[in-house]
């Protein structure tokens, strides 16, 4: 018997959603950073195993925000849970055993639309790891059984690979009976240019301060693998919102342009299997996150 199915990675940002999917895919598929609000599109991660396939819809977190940027993100969120088999709700353990005070508004929001879309659901309690003191476990897993009874939980570390085996095995029983529908070597629907722009988003979000990532975006303007043998010229625009952030993305003569530049094209060639040459550009485009024409360019927004 062969299964087929689809997941969805849903909940709060910074759950770990991204970690647990590339924990799955033994790679790095979803970009992930200590930032909330680093997984902007929906990416897709295929995980091929014996006996089943399986496609894990990584999604932004799901938060009240304002501004049509942020509406996307949500929409894009909620449309997975549509699409898919089953659904995984990642939430932060360590966070709410430390402050239980947040549990109840944060997962409220959650409970309602899951049940509407009628899906089986699985809440990863993630990040034990972190949590020390073990006993703080108990009040935290029976506040979420009193605010959740239909729901599972099960405790794993997706950063550190605990209990994600079983996890999984858990997702699988859920999944419906299907051949495969992708090669097995893929891991991702996502085009390798769209992953070049999200590594490249990642290496800005490592490198700058917190308010700045929300307003940059990485398009890719040209991508040529043919002027030389072995070698992939791109060249990536970085757009930033506001005019006085577009000397802190380049930094002293260029220094910090210039870390972004090399972080990235080398992972970018480890993704290609070849030699990058990877140009890097930053322009000002003030407005860009209420501009419905140019988040759909980028690719949010349906
Ligand atoms: N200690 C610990 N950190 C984790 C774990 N899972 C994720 N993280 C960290 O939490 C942060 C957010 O992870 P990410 O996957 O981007 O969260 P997402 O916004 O839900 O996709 C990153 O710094 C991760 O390294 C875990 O199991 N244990
Ligand atoms: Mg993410």
């Amino acid at each position: 018997m062969h299964k087929f199915g689809t997941v969805a990675l849903i909940g709060p940002p910074n759950a770990g959603k991204s970690t647990l999917m590339n924990q799955y895919l033994g790679q790095k598929v979803a970009i992930v950073s200590p930032r909330p609000q680093t997984t902007r599109n929906r990416i897709s991660g295929i995980l091929t195993t014996d006996d089943s396939q399986v496609v894990f819809l990584d999604t932004p977190g799901i938060h009240q925000l304002r501004g049509k940027m942020n509406r996307f993100l949500l929409e894009s969120a909620w449309n997975a849970l549509a699409s898919s088999d089953a659904v995984v709700v990642m939430l932060d353990g360590a966070l709410y055993a430390a402050k239980p005070h947040l549990l109840e508004k944060e997962i409220k929001p959650l409970v309602k639309p899951v049940a509407e879309a009628g899906r089986p659901v699985l809440v990863a309690v993630n990040k034990i790891d972190r949590i020390k003191d073990k006993p703080a476990m108990l009040p935290l897993m029976s506040r979420l059984n009193e605010l959740w009874p239909e729901a599972e939980f099960i405790p794993v570390s997706a950063l550190r690979g605990k209990e994600t085996k079983h996890l999984l095995s858990r997702i699988m029983d859920f999944l419906p009976e299907g051949p495969p529908m992708f090669p097995e070597d893929q891991i991702s629907t996502a085009p390798v240019r769209f992953m070049a722009a999200e590594i490249i988003r990642e290496k800005l979000f490592y490198s700058l301060r917190q308010e700045l990532p929300y307003t940059t975006a990485v398009e890719i303007e040209s991508w040529d693998e043919k002027t030389r043998p072995g070698m992939a010229i791109v060249n990536a625009v970085i757009y930033t919102a506001q005019k006085n952030h577009k000397g802190m993305i380049i930094g002293k003569q260029g220094s910090n342009l210039k870390k972004i530049g090399t972080d990235a094209r080398k992972e970018i060639a480890e993704l290609l299997g070849c030699k990058v040459h990877l140009e890097l550009w930053v322009k000002v485009r003030s407005g860009w996150t209420e501009d419905p024409g140019f988040l759909r360019a980028m690719g949010l927004g349906e």
